[in-house]
């Protein structure tokens, strides 16, 4: 039998160039849950949702404090929002208010 052997085709991983500020940490939407609920950060930090629900969405901030952090209604993609802020940050989605959760930004 005759073998023949070839190397393994190399893989690069593309590191995307530009100035974006790439995403510090990321909340999955989807099946009406915000995953994770609960998420700690630091001041500064970038956080991107990343809707991919059958069904649209949104992240509404709760409270004065939590002003700015409302994104409109995005059926499928990212947004991204950065806390400056230290505390803690309790949204929900305007359309399925049952779904919430929480940014600790310390
Ligand atoms: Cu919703």
């Amino acid at each position: 039998a005759t073998s023949t052997r070839r190397a393994h085709p190399t893989t690069t991983t593309a590191q995307p160039t530009g100035d974006a500020k790439p995403a510090d940490a990321t909340v999955e939407v989807n099946t009406m849950k915000f995953a994770p609920a609960e998420l700690t950060i630091k001041a500064g930090d970038t956080v991107t949702w990343h809707f991919k629900d059958k069904a649209p969405h949104t992240v509404q901030g709760i409270g004065d404090k939590a002003m700015g952090l409302n994104s409109p209604i995005i059926d499928k993609g990212d947004w991204s929002y950065t806390f400056t802020v230290p505390g803690t940050f309790r949204y929900l989605c305007s359309l399925h208010p049952e779904m919430r959760g929480t940014i600790t930004v310390q």
